[in-house]
């Protein structure tokens, strides 16, 4: 279904084989519906360590005793604290939005219990206000990330710098990276990378540095950290990886879970979920043995709100994107789930193809779309 492109991009798959690398990863996005917002806590979120630490590894780190060291090419020094960014918050601040958070492994061709991929809500305050005071450059070109673990990264510092439009309702600005502290209404996990973690709505999750502990402005634009320097070293899979407008559209079937899985019939249902990165999901159509394209139902904003707990919900509620623009927003996934009443027993194909805002439709065959999941098509059996 895929067509191979050249030699450098087959290799960048078979690098984004999970197993093909020594990480600890596990998805959990299997054989169930998708929930929109998924409960950050351990279970259902998925865990890929960038670093290949085991979760009893995660750094555990009290809001008291977190830091944050900022340093700049001008030789500017500051460390914010904690209650730093209590009193940005009071301040007016603080800023909610919905996010995908989505890692570049597990969305490999062929395996099919892969999906790291989850939603939450985050809370925290906008990057840009917390380097406001920070001497930096104009020279200055990246934004380098470390976290407590040895995990490393970067943004374009523009992006970094970008400021939000909070508080003004005509703005159009796009939502801004933010220092978040808080997911689904509540203090980050451990596991989420708390007390603080970078949340950039756009990139893929290597960029969303957790347990942050240092920001280092650089006029260096070289590729910079562990996925660009050691997991993708090469062209042009860093630009690949380093480039949010390369994040391929991806349908991801989680029930049934495997190719093949015996299913109780006659009434079955598929789920999963579509995700188009910097855009929005726009139609989600299934084919069922190879008939005709039906479009799905986009998950309703407001039933949505209603399956979730109060705490999860008043922050969904609260997010920048809950009023305004499109539903479901960008940079945020679309579960779907669809009965099929009275199958008959035997072999089924299911095809699920999604398209986005920016007229991409699956299955793509340019190198990019080589990042994606092949979810897209899965036999079953009714017994
Ligand atoms: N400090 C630190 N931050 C990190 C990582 C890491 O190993 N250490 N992994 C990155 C990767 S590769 C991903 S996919 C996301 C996972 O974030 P999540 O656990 O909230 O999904 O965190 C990113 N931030
Ligand atoms: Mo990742």
């Amino acid at each position: 279904m895929f067509q191979m492109g050249a030699g450098a991009a087959s290799m960048l798959m078979l690098r984004l084989v999970p197993g093909c690398e020594h990480i600890d990863v596990e998805s959990k996005v299997v054989g169930q519906r998708v929930r929109f917002i998924t409960p950050a806590e351990d279970g259902e979120w998925y865990w890929q360590s960038g670093q290949g630490i085991m979760k009893s590894q995660a750094p555990d780190i009290a809001r008291g005793e977190w830091s944050l060291d900022l340093e700049s090419d001008t030789g500017d020094t500051q460390t914010i604290e904690f209650a730093d960014l209590e009193s940005m918050a009071q301040d007016g601040d603080e800023m909610t939005y919905i996010k995908t958070m989505r890692c570049v492994f597990g969305t490999s061709i062929g395996t099919l219990t892969d999906s790291l991929v989850s939603t939450g809500v985050f809370t925290g305050i906008p990057l840009h206000r917390v380097l406001e005071s920070l001497d930096i450059s104009d020279n200055a070109s990246k934004l380098r990330t470390f976290g407590v673990d040895g995990f490393e990264s970067n943004i374009p510092m523009d992006r970094a710098l970008q400021p939000s439009g909070l508080g003004d309702p005509n703005s159009d600005a796009p939502l801004p990276p933010m220092l978040a502290y808080e997911i689904n209404g509540r203090p980050i996990s451990r596991l989420r990378g708390g007390p603080v973690r970078l949340v950039i709505p756009e990139m893929w999750g290597y960029k969303n540095m957790k347990w942050l502990d240092r920001l280092v402005a650089t006029e260096d634009a070289s590729y910079f950290g562990t996925y660009e320097t050691e997991q993708f070293p090469q062209e042009p899979a860093q630009g690949l990886i380093d480039d949010p407008g390369k994040i391929a559209l991806m349908s991801v079937i989680s029930r049934p879970t495997v190719p093949m899985a015996e299913v109780e019939g006659p009434d079955v249902t598929i789920a999963g979920a579509s995700f188009a990165g910097n855009t929005n999901i726009t139609d989600i159509e299934m084919s069922l043995d190879d008939g005709p394209f039906e479009s799905l139902n986009l998950p309703d904003r407001d039933e949505v709100a209603e399956t979730l707990d109060p705490t999860t919900r008043s922050a969904f509620e609260q997010a920048e994107q809950f009023e305004a623009g499109p539903w479901p927003p960008a940079n945020v996934w679309a579960p779907w789930a669809k009965a099929f009443p009275g199958l008959s027993t035997g072999e089924h194909t299911v095809t699920v193809r999604a398209t986005d805002a920016s007229g991409r439709t699956q299955p793509g065959e340019s190198d990019q779309e080589l990042i994606t999941s092949s979810r897209v098509r899965l036999q079953f059996r009714v017994t």
